[in-house]
């Protein structure tokens, strides 16, 4: 599919304002996407939307002025399962961005193999409706248990169909992370039924973690999103090993609401008050899933 660039949706700030939170050293954005640029990696053909191009040099200058050290890069829906894009923006990155595939499920251990080679540590399951035409589980199962060594699954579902979602959850064999907490409406509060059910998502296993992020999607009253803080905050403090961080930029698909990076930075005390908590969130959990062999050699 092919269309103007100023055509196209442009779904982030263009100068994002500088937050007053500092992260610490290392810190990682943990949720985060590329858009081609299109002339070099165009968009699918099953795209539901189509951006302007947003590669990695606008990505690594966002990075620099938020603060952060490094990215995750997972793939957005527009790409397909052409992974390109991603693979060249973690090539650029010099050893400071990994990345997250969305493969077809048909596929085998040699091409599994080069994208291990390329920087690539997980896959990821979308099943929201207005993203991608099709989640088949029992595909999605095969290559679950076909991934090479270290790899985990990342997997994106809105809160109604969670139930449902159990016994595919339960049989994958490698750790899960669930992105922006599974969509919990958070109006709800911290003790909501989403809320509830995620947290007994949490406690049917050790090795399900979850990004703490898009409160711009998540909260309708918009900034300073505290429905978003109220909810949260409380699930960060219980689970402070499994919690991820990300700003999400650019941002798919936003139209209405489109979020100050900045502002979303400044969530991150909010959620995460402490010194010892923020430092687990931003370097230490992503660190462990993204480059453990770096936590390894430290000791
Ligand atoms: C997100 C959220 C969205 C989009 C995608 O792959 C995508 O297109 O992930 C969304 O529209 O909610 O995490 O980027």
């Amino acid at each position: 599919m092919s269309m103007d660039e100023a055509e196209r949706i442009r779904s982030w700030t263009l100068a994002p304002s500088k937050p007053r939170f500092v992260p610490p050293p290392g810190a990682v954005d943990a949720h985060c996407h590329v858009f081609g640029p299109a002339e070099r990696f165009p968009f699918s053909p099953k795209a539901k939307y189509l951006p302007q191009d947003a590669g990695p040099d606008m990505l690594f200058a966002l990075r620099d002025r938020l603060g952060f050290a490094r990215n995750v890069i997972v793939q957005a829906s527009c790409h397909g399962t052409d992974n390109a894009a991603m693979l060249h923006a973690i090539a650029k990155s010099q050893g400071r961005a990994r990345g997250v595939a969305v493969v077809d499920p048909a596929i085998g251990a040699a091409e599994l193999a080069m994208l291990d080679g390329g920087g690539i540590r997980g896959i990821r399951f979308n099943f929201l409706k207005r993203l991608v035409d099709d989640a088949p589980k029992d595909r999605f199962l095969d290559v679950a248990r076909r991934l090479p060594k270290g790899w985990h699954v990342v997997v994106y579902f809105e809160a109604d169909i969670l139930d449902e979602l159990r016994p595919f959850l339960d049989a994958i064999p490698v750790p899960l992370v669930i992105d922006h907490m599974g969509r919990p409406d958070v109006t709800q509060g911290p003790g909501g039924a989403d809320m509830r059910a995620f947290r007994a998502l949490l406690d049917s296993r050790e090795d399900i973690w979850f990004k703490a992020t898009c409160p711009d999607r998540l909260d309708p009253a918009g900034p300073p999103w505290d429905d978003f803080a109220g909810a949260v905050a409380p699930l960060v403090a219980d689970y402070p090993d499994r919690a991820l961080w990300g700003t999400d930029w650019p941002h798919p698909n936003m139209q209405d609401a489109i979020p100050d990076d900045g502002a979303l930075v400044e969530m991150i005390p909010r959620i995460a008050p402490t010194p010892e908590l923020q430092h687990k969130l931003l370097v230490a959990n992503p660190m462990r899933l993204y480059w453990p062999e770096e936590v390894r050699a430290k000791g």
